[in-house]
């Protein structure tokens, strides 16, 4: 009995003591914050070629003076361990570029999209019928925010060509289903089309 409370004791003590040694060590310790990290770059590149050059250069600050270092994940595999590459792209493209710095302790990941040359404008569109007569309305996008150049088709080989976007408005002489393509170019002469089967009916009346 006697040694069963001394038991008890002891572990009481053990855990009076573990606790208090927390506390203290909670004071005595600063807490280590994690480094701020922000990057920004450079592209070199001419749109009419493929790939490019970015010259990245990072500002990492750290309250405690830790020992940073760096990785860069240039988002097409490659990667680097310096603080401001250099990074050549073989291929035109938008990039996600992952910048982590760690302080021995903590880590600060910093993530920015990036363009490198000319991306390739995506077509789309919509349209609402009223009747026979359909309006259809431009969708198309570009990375880059070239201006684009539209070629209409609203029935498989009949051409309408547009300079603008939209929207433009076709009345079809019957009923049916109709083969809608629209094709845009960004100035670099990439193109993109895109293609819809569209239904108009006559409203009946009686
Ligand atoms: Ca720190
Ligand atoms: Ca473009």
């Amino acid at each position: 009995m006697k040694r069963k409370i001394l038991v008890q004791i002891l572990t009481a003590l053990i855990i009076l003591g573990t606790i208090s040694g927390c506390v203290e060590k909670d004071e005595i310790m600063p807490i280590n914050k994690p480094p701020t990290v922000n990057f920004n770059y450079d592209v070199q590149h001419n749109k009419l070629f493929d790939g490019g050059k970015v010259i990245f250069n990072s500002t990492a600050i750290d309250e405690n003076n830790g020992d940073l270092t760096y990785f860069w994940d240039f988002g097409d595999k490659e990667t680097s361990t310096i603080a401001d590459p250099v990074h050549e792209y073989s291929r035109n493209g938008s990039y996600t570029v992952k910048l982590k710095v760690n302080d021995t302790k903590n880590e600060t990941i910093k993530i920015v999209t990036i363009l490198v040359g000319n991306i390739g404008p995506i077509a789309g569109f919509t349209w609402s019928a009223v009747n026979l007569t359909v309006t259809f309305t431009d969708a198309s996008s570009d990375l880059n925010e070239d201006d684009l150049t539209y070629a209409w088709y609203f029935n498989e080989d009949f051409l309408v060509d547009n300079e603008t976007a939209g929207p433009v408005v076709y009345s079809y002489p019957t009923a049916g289903a109709y083969n809608v393509s629209l094709t845009v170019k960004d100035p670099w002469g990439l193109v993109d089309t895109s293609k819809q089967m569209i239904v108009v009916k006559e409203e009946i009346t009686n």
